[in-house]
């Protein structure tokens, strides 16, 4: 492709071209295989990655700089990374933004308040500053466990991780990546990707250690590490909640709980109240992905209207294998 051509794609679309030298002849010597999108997908430290995203993960693990205080909010793609944003900044901003008409959600998508660290803070290369951010900082991230910066690992930071049911991560990830390829590019086959879902090649997949590694880290830290599943937030959200708030040190109050502070919080971060604002029917993100592309239905066993009997019962068959013993069930 053409550096003009290049050029006039969505940032998202965008592939080795741009890439600084150094990461360019790191990937050459990575396996690589097509990616869902458009780009390549390429194994670094145990994951596969897109160009953009590896050379943001390479970018900060060698710039960022992490604070004792510092939380982070990890998932696997599709997990429910937005709604967890939505209620991970409301929560811990409540004080500085009471939910009003003004509150920033209600003119901002999520992802714009809480910055993935690998493909927004460290993207293309950039180093920000964020010394002069308040603590605690709140950021997001997909990065695996074992490829967080060491500055992570050797801080005394939160994690607060996002899992879900791997038939709806599959299904949601199939309408997501067919929503972001041009349409010239046709849609991926439902066959097709599935393969490679269950061969682990999807961005940042392999699914099952990407979920494990965190598991396990919440086993042996529960104090570093709070473990949370899509279907038991949507089954109980508010002790979900309360548990977020407990764990990072910001329980709701007697006053708080009175005025119903729980419910607020979890109405305004709705799947209903999101997708229905502008904001998020009609934006787009700094890097070319529109806003509704993360809110399709929000729904628990989606996979049950996409997948046939055998897909359904390789993929719980591969789950069982990867999870056996692991005490970790879906
Ligand atoms: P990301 O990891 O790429 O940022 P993520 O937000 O995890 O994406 O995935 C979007 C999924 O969360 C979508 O699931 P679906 O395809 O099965 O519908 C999306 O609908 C769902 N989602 C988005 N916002 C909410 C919300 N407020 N409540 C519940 N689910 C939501």
């Amino acid at each position: 492709m053409s550096s003009t051509t290049t050029s006039l794609l969505p940032r998202y679309l965008q592939q080795e071209e741009i890439l600084a030298q150094k990461c360019k002849t790191l990937i050459s010597s990575l396996p690589k295989e097509n990616g869902w999108v458009a780009s390549n997908l390429y194994k670094y430290q145990g994951f596969w990655n897109t160009p953009r995203q590896l050379q943001g993960i390479m970018t900060c693990q060698e710039h960022f700089e992490a604070r004792d205080s510092d939380v982070f909010l990890v998932t696997t793609p599709k997990s429910g990374t937005t709604w967890l944003k939505a209620i991970m900044f409301t929560l811990m901003n409540r004080m500085q933004y009471p939910i009003t008409q003004e509150h920033p959600l209600l003119s901002k998508n999520p992802h714009d308040l809480v910055p993935f660290l690998e493909i927004k803070l460290y993207v293309d290369n950039q180093i920000p500053d964020l010394s002069s951010l308040n603590s605690p900082r709140l950021f997001a991230t997909h990065i695996p466990f074992f490829s967080l910066p060491k500055s992570v690992h050797d801080s005394s930071c939160k994690f607060v991780y996002l899992c879900r049911n791997p038939k709806d991560i599959f299904v949601s990830l199939w309408h997501f990546t067919n929503k972001l390829r041009l349409q010239e590019m046709g849609t991926n086959s439902l066959e097709e990707t599935f393969d490679m879902f269950c061969r682990g090649v999807t961005i940042y997949g392999p699914y099952w250690d990407h979920v494990l590694d965190y598991w396990k880290e919440s086993m042996e830290n529960p104090h570093k590490v709070l473990f949370l599943k899509y279907e038991d937030m949507k089954e109980c959200p508010t002790d979900n909640l309360r548990s977020i708030a407990e764990f990072l040190g910001c329980p709701f109050s007697n006053e708080e709980e009175e005025s119903g502070m729980v419910e607020q919080i979890l109405k305004l971060c709705s799947f209903d109240t999101l997708s229905n604002l502008e904001i998020n029917r009609a934006g787009k993100l700094s890097s070319g992905e529109e806003n509704k592309a993360f809110f399709r239905r929000g729904e628990v066993g989606d996979w049950k209207n996409h997948l046939p009997t055998e897909m359904v019962e390789k993929l719980d068959h591969i789950t069982e294998q990867k999870f056996s013993g692991s005490g970790l069930e879906f």
